[in-house]
C-alpha cells in the first residue's frame, strides 16, 4: 500500500509510513511540517517553521493514542460527522463514524506561495449504510502553509434532506490548560455540558477552569486563546461554523480515558470549530455544505 501511495503521491517534501496498522504521512514545505493518517481523515501533528511557534506543534496526541485502527487517535483534530456528541440511538458511536473510517487520499498539491493541499475523500458504504442510512460524499481539504485551513465539504447524495451535527475536534497543545485565556465567546450562548445548567450569555472573555464540557451556540467570531506558558496565541477564525466547544477533562475526569495518560490532562485542550445543538444544518438533498477553520499563530 506504501508503495503505491509513494507512486502515486510520493514527491517533495512528502513521505508515507506506517504505524501499527494506520497509514501516515507527513508533509514538509518552507512554512511548515504536517503529519496526517488516513485513518479518520485526522490532521495529527502542525509545526510552523517561522515565529513564536517554530518548531512547537500546536497540536496534541496522547502518548496512549491506539494505532490499531479499532478506535480514533486520540489527538490531533479527529472528525465528528454527521453527528457530535453520544448518538440519538444506543449503541452507536459518540460523535459520528466517519473518525474511525479510512479515508482515500485523493489529492497532494504544490499551490502558490509554496501551499501544500492535500485533499482526503470518504464515501458512504455498506458498513456506514448500516450505521446511518444515507449514501454521502465527504471531501476534506488542508492547506498547510504559515496558516492551516481546514475544510470540510459534504455532499447529499439522497433525495430527502439531511440534519446534519459536526466538528473539527481540535486538541490543541498548552503548556498548562489551567493558565489558558479564551478570548471571543462574549455574546454567544453557553451550555454547560457537565451542569446542564440553564444556557448563559457569557459577558467577559473566559478564563479556562477545568474540568469543563462547553458548547458556545451562535458563536461565529474569531476565538483567540493565549498560552502564555508556550508564550503564543492561536487565532480560530471560522467560516461557516456557528458553534465553538471548549473541552478538558479535568483531573478527575481523566481517569474517564484509558488512552490519556493521568497526568496529561494539562497538556491540552480541545476547541472545536462547528454546527451542532440548535445549530445543526440541514443539508437539501442533492446540495454540497462546507464549513472550515483556519489556525494562525501569534507571539503573546
Ligand atoms: O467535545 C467534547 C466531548 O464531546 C466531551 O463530552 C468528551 O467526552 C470528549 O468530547 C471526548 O469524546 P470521545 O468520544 O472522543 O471520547
Amino acid at each position: 500500500m506504501l508503495e503505491k501511495l509513494t507512486k502515486q503521491f510520493g514527491g517533495k517534501g512528502l513521505s508515507f509510513s506506517m504505524q501499527g496498522n494506520l497509514v501516515m504521512f507527513e508533509v514538509e514545505n518552507s512554512h511548515a511540517k504536517a503529519k496526517i493518517t488516513t485513518h479518520g481523515g485526522c490532521l495529527l501533528s502542525y509545526i510552523p517553521k517561522v515565529g513564536s511557534s517554530a518548531n512547537n506543534d500546536i497540536l496534541w496526541v496522547s502518548d496512549q493514542s491506539i494505532y490499531d485502527g479499532s478506535k480514533p487517535i486520540r489527538g490531533g483534530v479527529p472528525i465528528c460527522w454527521p453527528w457530535f456528541g453520544a448518538a440519538d440511538e444506543q449503541g452507536l458511536p459518540a460523535h459520528g463514524f466517519v473518525r474511525n473510517k479510512a479515508w482515500q487520499v485523493e489529492s497532494v498539491s504544490n499551490l502558490a506561495n509554496d501551499v501544500t493541499q492535500v485533499v482526503m475523500t470518504l464515501e458512504s458504504d455498506a458498513e456506514t449504510l448500516a450505521i446511518w442510512p444515507f449514501a454521502f460524499h465527504l471531501s476534506l481539504t488542508i492547506e498547510i502553509s504559515e496558516q492551516l485551513l481546514m475544510t470540510l465539504t459534504m455532499q447529499n447524495l439522497n433525495d430527502v434532506d439531511l440534519p446534519i451535527s459536526e466538528a473539527f475536534h481540535s486538541y490543541f497543545s498548552v503548556e498548562d490548560v489551567n493558565s489558558v485565556l479564551v478570548k471571543g465567546l462574549k455574546g454567544s450562548i453557553k451550555l454547560d455540558k457537565l451542569t446542564n445548567a440553564k444556557a448563559v450569555k457569557p459577558l467577559v472573555d473566559y478564563q479556562v477552569v477545568t474540568p469543563m464540557d462547553d458548547v458556545y451556540l451562535n458563536q461565529s467570531k474569531s476565538i483567540e486563546f493565549v498560552d502564555t506558558g508556550n508564550k503564543r496565541t492561536i487565532v480560530l477564525d471560522k467560516m461557516n461554523a456557528s458553534s465553538t466547544i471548549v473541552w478538558n477533562p479535568g483531573s478527575e475526569g481523566v481517569s474517564n480515558f484509558s488512552d490519556i495518560n493521568k497526568q496529561d490532562w494539562t497538556k491540552f485542550i480541545c476547541i472545536e470549530a462547528g454546527n451542532v445543538l440548535d445549530n445543526t444544518t440541514t443539508v437539501a438533498s442533492g446540495d454540497k455544505h462546507s464549513f472550515a477553520m483556519k489556525i494562525s499563530v501569534e507571539n503573546v
